[in-house]
C-alpha cells in the first residue's frame, strides 16, 4: 500500500491531504491515528483517478478539519503507521536553512567555522579574470556559485535576487532572524546582508557603457572538487542584453530596498541600474550563447522582451521615467511574452509582481488593475491544473523537465500570492499542496529537500557535497527534481524509459540533470515560505 504524506508537517490552520495509492493490495478503512493514540479520522472508498504525471491510479484524503498541533500518523489496514505532525510552524527550520544556503554558495571567501559549522572551506576563485576574446583583466571575485558547479551567472542569479528581494519587500516581518553569517547584528536584515554579497559582485560585471557581461565561469566545467581546489581559471563572456536587463531589474530593485539601511549603497545601486537602462533604451537585443569552446551552462534565451519589462518596471518605480513607463504599458497591453513566468528564462511574472506587490501605488490603476487581472488568470488556470491530479501539482505531465521543481514552486509562489490578492483561500490551499509535493507527496516519497523530511536528499549533484569528505549534505538544498527527459547518461540508464514524468529522477549525485542544486531553485523555497509565514502568522498557535 502506498500513501504520501508532506514529511514535514501541516499547519494548523492550512488545508491537510495525503494521496493514496490504488495498489493491488489497498484495503479500507484507512485510519488516523491521534498523539494518544486514538482514531480520529477513518476513511473507506475514496474516489481514485488515473494520473498520467505519476503514473498511478490514485485519490486523496482530506483531513483538514484536524487542527490541534501534534505528532499524528496514518495507519494502513496491514498495520504499516506513517507519521506526519501538525506544528504551529512546520517550515521554521527550513526557511532558515533555504536562507543559509546562499552562504555557503558564496564564492570568494572563506566560509568559517563560527558561520558554516562542519561544511568548511577556503577562500575560492579569488584570481583575476580575464574577459574572453579581449586583452584586457579584472577583479571579480564575490556572488554566489550558481548550482553543483562554479560558474557565476548574471540572469540565474538575478533571478534567484528578485525572488529573495520581492519576498523581503512582501513580507518583511519574516526576515527578522539572524542567519548567523559574517555580517550579522550590522541592523541590516540578514536576507538583504546576503543578497548584497551577489549585487556586489553584478557590479563587477557592468562595463562603462551600462552594459553587463553575461557570465564568469571556467571554460568547460571542473572535476568534482572543492571550490578551493578547482585549477581551471576563470573568463568572463562578452555582454547580453539578458543579463543587462536582469541586473537593471535587480539592481533598481535594491536601489529601492536599501535606502533604508543605507544610502550610500542604495545609490551606487541606483546610477548602476540607471546606465544599464539607458543602455537598454539605446541598443537592440543581445542575445547569448556560449561562444566557441566554452561549455558551461549558457542560459540561452530566445527573447529580452520580458527582461527588458521586468528592469522598466524596477526602474520605472526608482526613478518615474517615462521611457520605462511605456514600455511596461506596452508589455502589459500587448501580452507578447508570459507576463506571469517566474524562472530564468522567463521573468515576466518577476515584473508583473513588481506592480502589484507596489504599496506606493507607481503604476496607475489601469495597469495595476490589468497586471492582478492577468495574475489571477494564470492563478486560475493553474488552479484547474491542481484540482484535477490527486498528487495537486499544477503541472502538465510534459512539464516535467529539467528544473521541474522550480516549476512547481513557481506555481505555488503564483497561487499563493493569487490568494493574497483575491482574499480566496482556495488559491492559499492550492499553493500548500505544492509544497507537499515538494517535501515528500509524491509517488518516489522523496523529500526534495536535503536534511529535511524521513526521506530528505542525500546526494544532490553539487560539488562540495561529493569532495567535502562528510556523508550528510549541507541542509536545505533544493534538488531539480524529476526531468522526463532524463538529460544524463546516469538518468538515462538507471531510469526505465516510459517512466511516469513524476518518477524520473535518482537521488544520485551524478545524475545533474534530475538531481543538481542551485541558487534560484532554493530562492522560489524562501519567497513561497515567506508568503507562507505572511500568511499563518496568526493562526492557532499552540
Ligand atoms: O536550470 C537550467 C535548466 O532549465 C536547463 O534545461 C539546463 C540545460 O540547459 O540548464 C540548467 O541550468 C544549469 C546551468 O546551465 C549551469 N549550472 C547548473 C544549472 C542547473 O543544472
Ligand atoms: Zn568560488
Amino acid at each position: 500500500m502506498k500513501l504520501h504524506v508532506n514529511q514535514l508537517g501541516y499547519y494548523p490552520a492550512g488545508i491537510k491531504q495525503a494521496v493514496l495509492e490504488k495498489t493491488d493490495d489497498l484495503s479500507f478503512p484507512v485510519n488516523i491515528k491521534n498523539p494518544a493514540g486514538k482514531t480520529v479520522f477513518s476513511f473507506d472508498d475514496i474516489s481514485f483517478t488515473e494520473d498520467r504525471a505519476s503514473g498511478t491510479t490514485s485519490g486523496i484524503l482530506d483531513f483538514s478539519s484536524l487542527s490541534e498541533c501534534g505528532k499524528y500518523s496514518f495507519e494502513l489496514s496491514d498495520g504499516t503507521l506513517i507519521p506526519f505532525e501538525i506544528s504551529a510552524d512546520p517550515n521554521a527550520d527550513l526557511f532558515f536553512d533555504a536562507q543559509k544556503m546562499f552562504y555557503f554558495q558564496r564564492c570568494g571567501c572563506e566560509l568559517k567555522k563560527e558561520y558554516a559549522g562542519i561544511f568548511t572551506h577556503k577562500a575560492c576563485h579569488t584570481k583575476k579574470v580575464k574577459y574572453l576574446y579581449e586583452d584586457r583583466e579584472v577583479e571579480c571575485s564575490g556572488g554566489w556559485h550558481d548550482a553543483g558547479d562554479y560558474g557565476r551567472y548574471v540572469t540565474a542569479g538575478a533571478v534567484a535576487v528578485g525572488h529573495l528581494l520581492y519576498a523581503y519587500e512582501l513580507v518583511p516581518e519574516a526576515f527578522a532572524k539572524s542567519l548567523n553569517i559574517p555580517e550579522s547584528g550590522n541592523g541590516i536584515p540578514d536576507i538583504l546582508n546576503e543578497v548584497k554579497y551577489e549585487l556586489d559582485w553584478f557590479l563587477k560585471m557592468q562595463e562603462a557603457d551600462g552594459s553587463v557581461h553575461h557570465k564568469c565561469t571556467s571554460m568547460y566545467h571542473t572535476d568534482f572538487l572543492m571550490p578551493e581546489d578547482d585549477p581551471l581559471p576563470f573568463i568572463i563572456t562578452p555582454i547580453s542584453s539578458l543579463a543587462t536587463a536582469d541586473f537593471a531589474a535587480t539592481c533598481a530593485l535594491g536601489a529601492r530596498i536599501y535606502r533604508k539601511f543605507d544610502e550610500q549603497y542604495a545609490e551606487k545601486l541606483a546610477k548602476a541600474a540607471e546606465s544599464a537602462g539607458r543602455w537598454l533604451l539605446n541598443n537592440p537585443g543581445f542575445l547569448f550563447k556560449n561562444p566557441e569552446g566554452v561549455y558551461t551552462g549558457d542560459y540561452r534565451d530566445i527573447s529580452d522582451r520580458d527582461e527588458r519589462f521586468w528592469a522598466a518596471v524596477e526602474l520605472y518605480r526608482l526613478n518615474g521615467d517615462k521611457a520605462f513607463h511605456d514600455i511596461v504599458k506596452t508589455g502589459i497591453e500587448v501580452k507578447e511574452f508570459s507576463l506571469t513566468g517566474l524562472g530564468w528564462e522567463e521573468v515576466g511574472g518577476l515584473g508583473t509582481l513588481g506592480i502589484l506587490c507596489d504599496r506606493s501605488a507607481t503604476f496607475e490603476i489601469d495597469i495595476y488593475k490589468a497586471a492582478r487581472n492577468i495574475w489571477l488568470g494564470a492563478a486560475g488556470y493553474f488552479l484547474d491544473i491542481v484540482n484535477s491530479n490527486p498528487f495537486s501539482t499544477a503541472m502538465k505531465p510534459e512539464e516535467f523537465q529539467w528544473g521541474s521543481n522550480l516549476e512547481v514552486l513557481s506555481k505555488a509562489i503564483l497561487l499563493n500570492y493569487a490568494g493574497k490578492l483575491s482574499g480566496e483561500k482556495k488559491y492559499i490551499d492550492a499553493s500548500l499542496r505544492q509544497l507537499d509535493y515538494i517535501l515528500g507527496a509524491n509517488p518516489l516519497d522523496q523529500s526534495y529537500v536535503t536534511g529535511y523530511g524521513t526521506k530528505p536528499l542525500m546526494n544532490p549533484h553539487n560539488r562540495p557535497t561529493f569532495s567535502d569528505g562528510i556523508v550528510e549534505p549541507i541542509p536545505g538544498y533544493v534538488s531539480g527534481g524529476p526531468n522526463r527527459n532524463r538529460a544524463d547518461p546516469d538518468a538515462k540508464e538507471q531510469i526505465p524509459e516510459g517512466t511516469a514524468p513524476m518518477k524520473c529522477f535518482i537521488d544520485n549525485w551524478k545524475s545533474y540533470s534530475t538531481n543538481e542544486i542551485t541558487i534560484y531553485w532554493n530562492s522560489p523555497l524562501v519567497l513561497l515560505l515567506a508568503l507562507l509565514a505572511g500568511e499563518f502568522d496568526n493562526t492557532a498557535r499552540t
